[in-house]
């Protein structure tokens, strides 16, 4: 299997993260990928590759361009208005307020971009999105023309980034902008399985009145579990896109087999809707160690989703997303690929 990484995106190095009402240090760190790449190493799973650089250009075919210049500049214009910290969003045009404007302001135009306080733009994060959406399409790209499995060891993650919004760590949707070039590539419908903890919101707003992208995912009970305001289950998709979006909200504590049988579910429906690619939001915080997540899978029943995945009979790109015990994040990522290989 080829596996694609960056040192890259370790110029994503935030300080901080809201959290609790504290500054923390953030869950999305480098030493996540750190812990992969050795585990991958140590069991022999696949050559590592460095993908190339493909520039803005895929990213404007999901992303909005007043969003990704903002990206650009952020940081800059944050230093220059001679503000010290990170910069942490903490106004935004709430519901009774304009938002029809773009402030000038940065502060302002931080807050219109971000859909939640947690994610805090740093020097160097967009150049790390930036090899971030690089390593997911480089393992698109490798799956395309070979037929071959491949992993994307992208970091920061993507699918909570919208058309033209950042948070819940994620910048630029991998999985989204992947999805989008292999369909340029010549695939007649793609199928994102987001089996990450969180709901992928970005990845559905993305693509949710289009039936070209069939967008499903499994994830906690967006009543109780970030980001709250999407993920629920009559969100089906709109227009030609009606029946292409399957969220299965999941309550916090929901057993493996109860989770492996939705599962089985979404990949009927893959199977059923004629896709003829996957991408997987490969997030392994499903752990039941992980810090932040609340579903129940062991190191072992990472093999199990592999062997599922595998089922499905697709080519096969899967693109990391969460994932925050970084004592385990390793073997379950390294579990996931062998089990696909098996
Ligand atoms: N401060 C991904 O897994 N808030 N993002 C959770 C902890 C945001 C997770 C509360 C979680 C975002 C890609
Ligand atoms: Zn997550």
């Amino acid at each position: 299997m080829h596996i694609f990484y960056s040192d890259k995106t370790r110029l994503r190095q935030a300080r901080t993260e809201l959290h609790d009402g504290v500054l923390v240090a953030p869950f999305e760190c480098p030493e996540r990928v750190d812990l992969v790449l050795k585990q991958l190493q140590q069991a022999a799973v696949g050559e590592l590759h460095e993908p190339r650089a493909y520039g803005l250009e895929p990213v404007l075919a999901v992303h909005d361009a007043g969003y990704v210049n903002f990206l650009a500049d952020c940081w800059h214009e944050w230093v220059a208005a001679g503000h010290e910290g990170e910069a942490i969003p903490n106004i935004w045009p709430a519901r009774t307020m304009r938002s029809d404007h773009l402030p000038q302001a940065i502060s302002a135009r931080l807050g219109y971009y971000a859909l939640a306080a947690e994610t805090s733009i740093t020097e160097g994060t967009f150049e790390a999105a930036m090899a971030s959406k690089d390593i997911a399409l480089a393992a698109v790209e490798h799956t395309l023309a070979t037929g071959e499995p491949s992993f994307g060891l992208c970091r920061p993650p993507g699918h909570h980034a919208a058309f033209d919004q950042f948070g819940g760590y994620c910048f630029f949707n991998n999985a989204g902008i992947a999805a989008q070039q292999a369909l340029r590539q010549g695939k007649r419908r793609v199928a994102i399985l987001d089996v990450d903890f969180h709901h992928g919101n970005g990845t559905q707003q993305l693509f949710y009145a289009r039936d070209d992208v069939l967008f499903i995912s499994l994830h906690g009970d967006p009543e109780v579990t970030f980001p709250y305001y999407l993920g629920y289950a009559d969100e089906t998709g709109q227009g030609k896109g009606e029946g292409f979006n399957v969220n299965y909200p999941l309550p916090p504590g929901t057993s493996v087999a109860t989770w492996m049988a939705a599962l089985d579910d979404a990949l009927a429906t893959i199977a059923r809707t004629q896709c003829d690619m996957l991408i997987v939001s490969l997030g392994v915080d499903i752990f039941e160690g992980d810090p932040i997540s609340a579903f129940t899978f062991t190191s072992d029943d990472f093999v199990l989703l592999g062997q599922r995945l595998a089922e499905a009979g697709l080519p096969t790109a899967l693109l990391m997303e969460g994932g925050y015990a970084v004592d385990d994040i390793g073997v379950n990522v390294v579990n996931v690929l062998q089990g696909i290989k098996q």
